[in-house]
């Protein structure tokens, strides 16, 4: 059988990196089939486009995986593939909450021939069984003999074959540019963010988070030599193909564990399997020096922290408590010592936040080594502690706010202010950290690093804004590249300086 995994785009900005999952289930597949992968935000398609492919390459199951943000258009792309008569199977952390919406059992359509609940590692493959038999059931549970659910221990894990599977659609350097990076030192002809997970589930059970409930509380690692064997085997692609790989840990919090952590990182350095990494750490484990040794040392470069708010009882009321806003500073300076940088993500419509929000965190951030911050709302997903608090409290103005799916729009009134104050806010927080003059400070702050820093923060917060400002097409990168010319004329003469006088240099010598 030809079965297609499929992952929605998400309307507003590509993703810069594909999903696991994907890649997970493709390994997990029994032998026997065939398995095409399509991430939409690297292949946008849309409902007639995905119905003639999935007839024209024969394909006889499909596979589609959303978060909630993505599910409105996962559903639309679910139907049209079930009216030309081939079966769809969904998973993930949406249609594990809300299965009954999927198989259409609370009055509306029918999405899905079947559910995948949790995680599907073990379920997988049944599901393809059955799917092979023309007998697919309507839920797949991952649960033991005595009907007890059970998690994937994650040991042995799956060998991904990344030396072989085709990414082309994975490559971050446009085509254009491709040959001509290939013969860059180093070799840039391509350049993939890969994902990979060292371990699953966290026990700090913040409010507003799928996670805890999802993956469970308890956490699952790897051995360190499963993950340093994935690493070299993607460090020996990069170098076979001309490009550079660059790996997210999507681990929900990479030094859970700070022992462990430290015993994989010294593993990759001791194997020679550094690449550049980024991953998330929450603030409070980042006050070990150690640690931050290690992660500079085995490749890290940037780390995703959940700061969410400057504010403790806004952090205390949604159970993030351990998060010490007077820390924050400190923690960057850590990093930025050994160069490694932080993407500081914040959440805007919070019990306590008031307006002018914004720019009492950006004042903060103006004091903090350069990094990439982001800026969200406070949204109830499905299942979550935030989501039953506002329900009950009939605080939720549109509980079903994923149908109908609109970015940075509140589902739920904050306490404080209007949603639409807590949209303004955020969008003054993202036309206040990436507007040109904002991207020009940024670079400039690191005049006294290397310019490779300078030309890796200017590219990363091109980036990052289409988070927040949609950015789809050549147009709007044109646009933007405009805006910014000062600084890329900057950066660009300085880097031919730079080259020009390694000649003279050597000759001097
Ligand atoms: C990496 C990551 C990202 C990446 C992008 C995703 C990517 N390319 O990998 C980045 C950093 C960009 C990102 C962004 C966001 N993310 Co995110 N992200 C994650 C993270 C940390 C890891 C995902 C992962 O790979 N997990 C490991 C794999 C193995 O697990 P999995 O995907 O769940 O897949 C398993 C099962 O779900 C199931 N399964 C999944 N799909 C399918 C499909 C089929 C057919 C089957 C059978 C089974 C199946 O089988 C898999 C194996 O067991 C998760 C948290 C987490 N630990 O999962 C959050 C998570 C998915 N993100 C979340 C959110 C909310 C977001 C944002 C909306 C945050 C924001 N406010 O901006 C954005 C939206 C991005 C967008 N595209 O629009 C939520 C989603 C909750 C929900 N109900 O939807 C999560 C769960 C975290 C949380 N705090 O709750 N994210
Ligand atoms: S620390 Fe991160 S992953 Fe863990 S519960 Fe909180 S937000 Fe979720």
């Amino acid at each position: 059988m030809r079965i297609l995994l499929y992952n929605p785009d998400n309307g507003v900005t590509r993703n810069f990196m594909p999903h696991l999952w994907m890649f997970l289930l493709q390994a997990l597949t029994p032998p026997g089939h065939e398995v095409l992968l399509i991430d939409g935000n690297a292949q946008p398609m849309d409902e007639d486009g995905i119905a003639r492919f999935v007839r024209e390459q024969d394909i006889g199951l499909v596979g589609i995986g959303a978060m909630t943000r993505m599910i409105a258009k996962a559903y639309r792309m679910a139907d049209a593939i079930r009216a030309v008569g081939v079966p769809v199977v969904m998973g993930g952390p949406h249609v594990t909450e809300e299965a009954d919406e999927a198989l259409g059992r609370n009055g509306g359509p029918r999405h899905a021939d079947a559910v995948a609940l949790g995680e599907a590692d073990e379920t997988w493959p049944k599901i393809i069984e059955d799917a092979a038999r023309g007998k697919l059931k309507d839920v797949y549970a991952p649960v033991d003999e005595f009907g007890q659910e059970r998690k994937p221990t994650l040991q042995p894990y799956p060998s991904i074959p990344w030396d072989t599977i085709n990414l082309d659609q994975f490559n971050l350097v446009p085509k254009m540019a491709a040959r001509m990076l290939q013969r860059v030192r180093g070799g840039w002809g391509t350049f993939r963010i890969i994902p990979v997970e060292s371990g699953r589930g966290c026990p700090y059970g913040c409010e507003f988070c799928t996670v805890t409930g999802f993956f469970g509380d308890s956490i699952r690692f790897r051995t360190n030599e499963s993950v340093v064997n994935e690493l070299l085997l993607l460090k020996a692609r990069a170098r076979s193909e001309g490009g550079q790989i660059a790996v997210f840990f999507i681990d929900d919090n990479f030094a859970i564990n700070v022992k462990r952590t430290k015993s994989l990182l010294r593993d990759i350095i001791a194997a020679g399997a550094q690449l550049h990494w980024v991953a998330q750490i929450s603030a409070n484990l980042l006050r070990d020096e150690e640690l931050v040794d290690l992660i500079a040392a085995s490749g890290g470069k940037w780390v995703f922290i959940g700061m969410e708010s400057i504010d403790p009882a806004n952090l205390a009321s949604v159970n993030k408590g351990f998060n010490k806003p007077g820390e924050y500073a400190a923690v960057l300076e850590r990093l930025a010592q050994r160069n490694v940088y932080a993407i500081t993500s914040f959440i805007f419509g919070m019990d306590n936040d008031t307006p002018g929000v914004a720019e009492r965190t950006l004042q903060e951030i103006r004091t903090w080594p350069p990094g990439l911050p982001i800026f969200g709302l406070l949204t109830p997903l499905p299942a979550t502690p935030l989501y039953k608090r506002l329900e009950t409290a009939g605080r939720l103005t549109r509980p079903k706010h994923w149908q109908e799916f609109i970015p940075f729009e509140m589902a739920h009134t904050p306490l404080k202010m209007t949603i639409a104050q807590a949209h303004a806010e955020v969008r003054y927080g993202w036309a206040s950290s990436y507007s040109p003059e904002a991207m020009a400070q940024a670079v400039d702050s690191l005049r006294l690093k290397p310019l490779g820093y300078r030309i890796n923060i200017f590219i990363a917060r091109m980036c990052f804004r289409g988070i927040y400002f949609p950015q789809m097409g050549p147009l709007a990168w044109l646009k933007l590249i405009s805006q910014n010319r000062h600084t890329i004329f900057n950066l660009v003469s300085e880097a031919f300086t730079t080259w020009r006088s390694r000649p003279i240099r050597a000759a001097a010598n």
